[in-house]
């Protein structure tokens, strides 16, 4: 058999049956062997599509999708959606024809993909020969589950062509280590901590998917408010005593509980700049960092205590320790959080006029459109807060924020990925008008797939976040004259639907749960003003 065929047989006998992509020479057979092995092609309009689509696919489903590449500027077109994944960690195998060092002069295709992946933070895997095809292969899908990352599986040219004995083409399940348990000194401190203090706060990230039982008893034992990383948003859906979002995203009644809190606990997350709100909620607070990995703990925060295990087993260990208590579970609180504490519930002066509509009277009538079963994507921009703050989502798997790199772009391909992934559930986007137009050639992807998002374009004619961080200067290189999207949505067979006003809400709210085989694009006209998360999240920092 060829190496390209083992390559894809392996990946398929891994368990990688989903993938994305973008065919040329130097992934044709590779890409073929998979689809004869069971798995499932996407073809895409651009790389950038098939990158992004596979890393939403991964964060809603927890499955290893592929990403499937020709050599050179097949890759190069990925890289944007690559970076993405590895950074916000999610496991992904992008496999790539490779230009063997013997083309590089003759071969228009040539670059450095190893030197160029290594820049962007990206792992690298490759087929070393005909002999090792197998393991090298499985050594890629177990470097993106181990660390959690897009790996680039790079397949030279002129090895894809040898011939592998047939019987040596099994692979062998992959052997993951078990995940670690807490150290008993570490977990009599939390307990301690937990039980002194008076307004503990419990926040999770993505790393403490799978744990929410677990975490929940301790927070309840411990009377711990919940709160969630903005990724990880969902995780305690319906939970009485959730805060919904620790971060730029948190409501202003739900900042002041976060900063007004004496310990914060993490599992599984970053403590980065955003959740921490550029340190305002973490500086001066007393900090737990639970993580899997020890080079995570007070990466980005000093902790006070750090404990390395499996978020599932700490907080389980953890909650037999302490004594229950009431803490932050007080009735004062209770009412604060049942009197209005969350975004959607915050009063605003509707800007709306009879030809532009306010994005969050629009995203409120979407909330109340859009089942609950559902999927929340969103882009950077000014606009990111609308559908981040004011849809709700069912769980940790209803949500994506593909910010990681923090690029505009990336939001339509994640819904039409989401879509893919999650034929049961209603993907919505809330996207910029300027993240639309660098990426809507994938709405031609979403209708051969026939998949139904609603892709709600935030339209300003503007960016946005530019236009308001530079208030006041010459703003011609960020103001496009008005464009009719749903014109456009409609010559790729979307549905195309534009909203000025309320009536057109209404009219809107009907025609959703019509639409089932194709994607919907919602021009909305929205009133132009600098957006919270614009003022307060995104600081000096396009
Ligand atoms: C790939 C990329 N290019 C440029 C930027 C800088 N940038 C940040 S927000 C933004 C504007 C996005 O405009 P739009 O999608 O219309 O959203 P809006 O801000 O108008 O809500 C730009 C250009 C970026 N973050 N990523
Ligand atoms: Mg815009």
């Amino acid at each position: 058999m060829r190496v390209a065929d083992v390559i894809g047989r392996t990946l398929v006998a891994l368990g990688v049956t989903q993938m994305f992509g973008v065919v040329g020479s130097g992934n044709f057979h590779t890409t073929n062997a998979m689809i004869s092995a069971g798995a499932r092609f996407v073809a895409t309009r651009h790389e950038a599509g098939a990158g992004i689509m596979a890393d939403a696919y991964g964060r809603v489903t927890g499955e290893v999708p592929a990403v499937s590449l020709h050599q050179g500027c097949g890759l190069t077109n990925a890289m944007t959606a690559l970076t993405e994944a590895a950074k916000s960690g999610t496991p992904l195998v992008a496999f790539a024809g490779d230009t063997p060092p013997s083309a590089r002069h003759t071969s228009n295709f040539w670059i450095d993909q190893t030197g160029a992946l290594e820049a962007l933070g990206v792992p690298v895997a490759r087929i070393h020969s005909a002999a090792t095809a197998v393991e090298d292969t499985a050594a890629a899908v177990r470097l993106a589950v181990v660390e959690r990352t897009a790996v680039v599986l790079n397949m030279p040219l002129d090895v894809q062509e040898e011939d592998v004995d047939v019987d040596r083409a099994l692979a062998r399940p992959i052997a993951l280590p078990t995940p670690p348990a807490p150290a008993a000194d570490g977990l009599a401190e939390l307990a301690r901590l937990l039980s002194e203090a008076e307004r503990p706060v419990i926040v999770a990230g993505r790393g403490a998917r799978g744990a929410r039982e677990q975490i929940e008893r301790l927070a309840e034992v411990s009377g711990a408010l919940v709160a969630t990383s903005a990724v990880a948003r969902g995780l305690f859906a319906g939970n009485d005593w959730s805060l919904d979002v620790m971060g730029g995203f948190s409501s202003p009644t739900v900042a002041d509980l976060v900063l007004d809190a004496d310990l914060v606990v993490g599992f599984g997350l970053a403590f980065n700049r955003w959740t921490s709100r550029n340190g305002e909620f973490t500086d001066g607070t007393r900090l737990v960092h639970v993580d899997i990995d020890p080079a995570a703990i007070g990466k980005h925060r000093p902790v006070a205590l750090g404990i390395v295990s499996d978020a599932g087993l700490a907080a389980a260990a953890a909650a037999e320790l302490v004594a229950p208590r009431t803490g932050y579970r007080t009735p004062e609180v209770r009412r604060l959080l049942d009197s209005g504490a969350f975004w959607p519930d915050v009063e605003y002066e509707d800007t709306s006029t009879d030809e532009r509509i306010d994005p969050r009277t629009l995203t409120l009538a979407l909330e109340r459109m859009i089942p609950r079963e559902r999927v929340v994507v969103t882009d950077a921009g000014n606009a990111t807060g609308y559908p981040a703050n004011f849809l709700s989502v069912p769980d940790e798997k209803g949500f994506i924020l593909p910010l990681a790199f923090q690029s505009v772009g990336l939001g339509l391909g994640s819904a039409v990925g989401a879509a893919i992934a999650r034929p049961d559930r209603r993907v919505v986007a809330g996207i910029g008008d300027g993240g639309f137009m660098m990426s809507l050639v994938e709405l031609d992807t979403a209708v051969r797939e026939r998949v139904n998002p609603v892709i709600v374009v935030y339209n300003d004619s503007a960016y946005g976040a530019e236009v308001h961080h530079f208030d006041g200067d010459d703003m011609q290189t960020v103001r496009f004259p008005d464009t009719d999207l749903a014109a456009i949505a409609r010559g790729f067979g979307c549905e195309g639907f534009t909203v000025r006003t309320r009536a057109d809400l209404d009219a809107l709210a009907e025609l959703v749960p019509t639409v089932t085989d194709r994607p919907i694009v919602v021009d909305a006209k929205i009133t132009e003003f600098r957006s919270w998360v614009e003022e307060h999240v995104f600081q000096g920092d396009k």
